[in-house]
């Protein structure tokens, strides 16, 4: 089906407002192939809400990527589970919702838990884009059929380990690396990778492990030509973030500071900071994913998809995200089989060797889910329907 024949739209409104029938909330249980360790924590097994909308026989189907422990940001899974059921699922179930942007602003009432929001809006996303038999890039007027990613590597034993697995990266395709760092596993390690991987692009992200006492020690990381530092500081914080930027040539950008498209005006108003990344989670869904992209856009900072360890559901959202114009810089969008053994969908996501993924063309996200798979997986399953 060409694009020329439906015109596009920003956030996708359906053919008619669309009652919905259930929503199901599933909790599948996914182990990575390699724990991931960042300056929080290390992960190796993920319980991943999944959420299941249907209206009309047609199904759509979004990814919570809150944790089980608050330490990327406030959500958890316990806080999801209640919000959903308690507050957010009632809500959609109550009223026909004629767009996105509906089920935005049918949310909006309720403050934070955006990781949950972005779930049901993902989840809507896909149903209202199949339903129209369009993608949800083409709904969204994405530009791109190939989006260019990167790997995020988390911290390891040592720092050989950790160069091995740049090398074995940087073979696939992979257009970016980016270390995990922390105090003690920082400067060093990124002058090896740095050796070993003399002319890519290469990144830093720190999770909000140091403080602004550290930026003379920060500094250090202006010798290695670092296409950014991403969260230095604390999560809640602008006015130290711009006070280490103006020490630093490198390019800060942020990930967990930035919640709204608002805020992330006001960081590179602010000089907080010169890039910024999306996750559709982080800023509670696809509106305000849009909102983050424009705003940035205005200011002419480019930016990226950012990831949460999602399996094929999220993935497949941030491939579609990332097909929007301003994502000019490779997104933490790997292949399925950098985390895991088998995903959830048909077609597991792939890195071509010229380091980018395909955009799917089908309506939707575009993947299937593998349904045997699914049911071996889940742990935990609430069907909520309609009044
Ligand atoms: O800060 O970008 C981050 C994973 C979990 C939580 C936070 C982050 C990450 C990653 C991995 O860096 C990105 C991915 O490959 O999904
Ligand atoms: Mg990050």
């Amino acid at each position: 089906m060409s694009s020329a024949a439906f015109p596009l739209t920003r956030t996708l409104t359906a053919a008619a407002p669309v009652r919905l029938s259930s929503i199901e909330v599933r909790l599948v249980s996914l182990t990575l192939v390699r724990p991931f360790e960042t300056s929080f924590g290390r992960t190796d097994t993920r319980t991943v809400p999944l959420v299941r909308m249907v209206a009309d026989g047609v199904e759509g189907w979004g990814e919570i990527v809150a944790d089980q422990e608050p330490l990327y940001s406030e959500e958890t899974l316990g806080t999801a589970q209640h919000v959903l059921a308690d507050c957010l699922i009632p809500a959609l179930l109550a009223r026909p919702l004629s767009s996105v942007e509906d089920v935005a602003a049918t949310l909006r009432r309720f403050k934070g838990h955006r990781m949950a929001k972005a779930g049901l809006e993902l989840a809507f996303m896909d149903l209202a884009a199949r339903s129209r038999g369009l993608s949800i890039s083409q709904a969204i007027g994405g530009t791109r059929d190939h989006v260019p990613v990167g790997v995020s590597l988390g911290i390891e034993k040592t720092i050989d380990a950790l160069v091995e697995q740049v090398l074995a990266h940087v073979a696939q395709g992979y257009q970016r690396i980016k270390l995990k760092i922390k105090p003690g596993w920082d400067v060093e390690v990124v002058r090896a990778v740095r050796e070993a991987y003399p002319q890519g692009l290469l990144s830093v992200d720190a999770n909000t492990a140091y403080t602004l006492a550290h930026t003379e020690h920060l500094r250090q990381l202006d010798a290695f030509d670092l296409l950014m530092i991403e969260q230095p500081l604390a999560h809640d914080d602008m006015v130290d973030h711009a006070a280490l930027q103006r020490a630093l040539r490198t390019d800060i950008c942020l990930d967990e500071s930035i919640l709204h498209a608002r805020g992330a005006a006001h960081a590179l108003a602010l000089g907080s900071c010169r890039l910024i990344n999306i996750k559709i989670g982080r800023v509670g869904g696809y509106t305000e994913a849009l909102g983050v992209h424009d705003a940035c856009q205005t200011h002419g900072a480019p930016v990226w998809c950012g990831g949460m360890l999602e399996c094929g559901i999220g993935r497949a959202h941030n491939v579609a995200l990332a097909s929007l114009p301003n994502f000019s810089l490779p997104g933490d969008i790997s292949a399925s089989k950098r985390y895991w053994a088998r995903d959830v969908i048909t077609t597991p996501f792939e890195v071509a060797p010229d380091g980018t993924v395909a955009v799917p063309t089908g309506p939707g996200t575009g993947v299937e889910i593998d349904h045997a798979f699914l049911d071996e997986i889940t742990v935990g399953r609430r069907v909520f329907t309609a009044p």
